[in-house]
């Protein structure tokens, strides 16, 4: 199997049905349903926002710091048999703060099952954005005694509504912090979300960016820029961002000399793990062994460390 690095991630998102009702049953956490099958067979969504409702939902099974070691264990054993070699993970604190869950646990479990993972692993926190800038500042500060635990911030939930330029204070401030920057964008959102979040927020990279290859110049700066988009193809399906597989833009982006990688985004929910994506790419959009060797490579290249064995 191609080695590969997985660069949009949330770790939330690979929370299966049956690790649900395990901890459901562990933490004394009612369910309406105990039957995995029952909680999978909900996910069929119309868009990105009946997914997240499912998603922060599901969640809540989440409590303590064993809970975030376990979640990510089975996270990084999975990756580690798709051919992984390196993950930076997102994961979304103010999820877990607003339910009572505090910063110690969600960083003392991540942080303890990428120590003890042999797959090179870090993580990037990211602020919802629809609650806001004023939230996000509270958390960055808040998670500031916790600095050397992660490697960046990034923007994700629900994107329409919600710009980056809003958030361009507390990007200033972890960029002082000597954070990594990254934002979705395009996905749901226009073009002009990519523009804003490379002006205004100065990322590094852009999560998804499909919608970029709306407009020429912006597509002209990210390949001169060598900007890495973090493209997840089933996700793209799954939340009807694109109509099937085989309409995705991904091998126009791949020709355009972007920096494209291949990413599972949130995989419990959108059917499959990060070589599933890249299989599903091959199988029904005929992508060429090439082309899949070339957006692996690129995954090393677009990743923020150094990786060893990078296998390349
Ligand atoms: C997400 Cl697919 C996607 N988009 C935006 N925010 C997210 N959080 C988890 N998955
Ligand atoms: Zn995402």
């Amino acid at each position: 199997m191609r080695p590969k690095a997985e660069l949009h991630l949330h770790i939330e998102g690979t929370l299966e049905p049956e690790l649900v009702v395990e901890l459901a049953r562990r933490n004394g956490i009612d369910l309406p349903t105990f039957d995995a099958e029952a909680i999978r067979a909900r996910y069929d969504f119309a868009d990105l926002q009946s997914f997240l409702d499912i998603y922060y939902e599901n969640m809540a099974v989440l409590r303590t710091d064993r809970d975030f070691y376990d979640l990510a264990t089975a996270y990084l054993a999975r990756a580690r048999a798709q051919g992984v070699r390196h993950a930076e993970i997102f994961f979304d604190p103010q999820a877990h703060l607003s339910r009572g869950v505090s910063l110690e646990a969600v960083f003392g479990g991540l942080s303890a099952a990428l120590k003890d993972s042999d797959v090179s692993a870090a993580l990037i926190m990211c602020f919802l954005r629809d609650q806001g800038a004023a939230e996000a500042e509270e958390v960055l500060r808040a998670a500031l005694p916790y600095r050397e635990h992660f490697i960046g911030v990034g923007l994700d939930s629900a994107e329409v509504g919600h710009p980056p330029a809003l958030f361009r204070r507390v990007f200033d401030m972890a960029a002082a912090e000597g954070l990594r920057r990254v934002a979705h964008a395009g996905e749901e959102g226009g073009p002009d979300y990519v523009w804003e979040a490379l002006d205004v927020l100065k990322v590094e990279r852009v999560d998804h960016g499909i919608r970029a290859m709306e407009d020429p110049s912006l597509v002209a700066r990210l390949r001169e820029e060598r900007i890495p988009l973090t493209v997840c193809p089933l996700s793209n399906v799954r939340l009807r961002t694109v109509p099937s597989l085989r309409d995705h833009i991904l091998p126009a982006m791949l020709d355009e000399g972007l920096l494209v990688t291949v990413n599972s985004d949130d995989p419990a929910y959108f059917g499959g793990y990060v070589e599933d994506n890249y299989q599903a790419l091959r199988d029904e959009l005929g992508m060429t062994d090439a082309q899949l060797d070339q957006i692996a490579r690129n995954s090393f290249t677009a990743s923020f460390v150094e990786v060893p064995s990078a296998g390349q």
